[in-house]
């Protein structure tokens, strides 16, 4: 298994996220990279490599220009309206929900910030353009080092991804890049392209992104929407539309879910994505389904992921996994390995 591995990730360091009417520490934190990179390097898994310089324009052939451009300034523009930002993240408080518009471009930057934004979770700081750029790299090097032969890739970077859509950031993320892996994969010739995201949360950039497609695949196993984030999407009558109607699957199951559920529920992804013709797939690879993980609600035990990545590996396609969430931050690397591995051994 090679790793791509983002050594600039920590350029992106959150110091608080909206939560119940306090600003509380991030969950999602640079520590839960490096444990995982350390125990890639413990158990001697594979090389590790820093990603090629993919370009502008492989994100945009995902995100809109006006998001991209307004990620790339807003650090710059938040520090602008007041030299004592710089010590402080920028989080979003105003959105144009229902009745309002979304197609006007406002000047005032916390009214852009809204428009590009759907929670108050996901704060932007002063690397997040160059650390979510260079991570969006990592996901479409290992893409490329799929397509051309490799079993497997796993893009180590965060942010993570699979929350961000065309023009939107939210749930810890800014660029989606497990759709910008699809779409490399797609773009380099596979004719059809599955990815399967199980992250404890909905994929629902991801969902988004691919909504209207049939070339690309989209399967979720998630916290059931109805009481788990992001609440407004990740339902199981969300079947796609237009040329992607059948090409959408979720798999919400309740809080509280164990594995011997979880797995029959992969079982059934699985099947579906041999069944779409896809080439290759793409794993949203979020280990937040663990036991012990803050702030999800399923029993996963580290190791049941040996048992994940060996489930994945039967599949039998060429795979490219992208690093999402997990926030038990010690047990995060063995869990997220235990899956690169379990799949590593079972891979023809
Ligand atoms: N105080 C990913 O796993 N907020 N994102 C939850 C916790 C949003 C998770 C509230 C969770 C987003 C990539
Ligand atoms: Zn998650």
């Amino acid at each position: 298994m090679i790793t791509v591995y983002n050594q600039r990730h920590a350029l992106h360091q959150g110091k608080v996220e909206m939560f119940r009417g306090q600003l509380v520490p991030c969950f999602e934190v640079p520590a839960r990279a490096d444990y995982v990179l350390q125990e890639l390097q413990r158990r001697q898994l594979g090389e590790i490599r820093a990603p090629l310089d993919c370009g502008r324009a492989a994100l945009q052939r995902i995100h809109s220009a006006r998001y991209l451009d307004f990620l790339a300034s807003a650090w710059d523009e938040w520090v602008a309206l007041d030299p004592a930002n710089a010590g402080r993240d920028a989080l979003p408080s105003v959105w144009p929900v229902r009745s309002l518009r979304c197609d006007v471009l406002p000047a005032n930057f916390a009214a852009r910030m809204g428009l590009f934004s759907y929670d108050a979770g996901t704060p932007l700081t002063s690397g997040t353009w160059a650390a979510a750029y260079d991570g969006a790299c990592c996901a479409v090097t290992a893409a490329h080092l799929v397509h051309a032969g490799a079993r497997s890739a796993f893009a180590l970077t965060r942010p993570p991804g699979h929350h961000a859509g065309s023009d939107f950031f939210g749930g810890y993320c800014f660029l989606n890049n497990a759709a910008i892996a699809a779409q490399a994969l797609r773009d380099a010739g596979a004719a059809r392209v599955a990815v399967l995201d199980i992250d404890y949360h909905h994929g629902n950039g991801t969902q988004s992104i691919f909504y209207e497609r049939a070339d690309v695949f989209f399967a979720s196993l998630h916290g059931d929407p109805h009481t788990e984030y992001p609440f407004y999407l990740g339902y199981a009558d969300e079947l796609g539309a237009g040329p992607g109607l059948g090409y959408n699957l979720n798999l919400p199951l309740p809080r509280g879910s164990d594995f011997a559920r979880w797995r029959a529920a992969l079982a059934q992804a699985l099947q579906r994505i041999a069944h779409s013709g896809a080439q290759a797939l793409v794993v949203s690879l979020g280990v937040d389904t663990f036991e012990g993980d803050p702030i999800s609600g399923f029993t996963l035990r580290s190791a049941d992921y040996l048992q994940v990545g060996a489930d994945l590996a039967a599949a039998g396609l060429p795979t490219v996994f992208v690093f999402e969430g997990g926030y038990a931050v010690d047990a995060v690397g063995v869990n997220a390995v235990n899956v690169l591995d379990g799949f590593a051994q079972h891979a023809a």
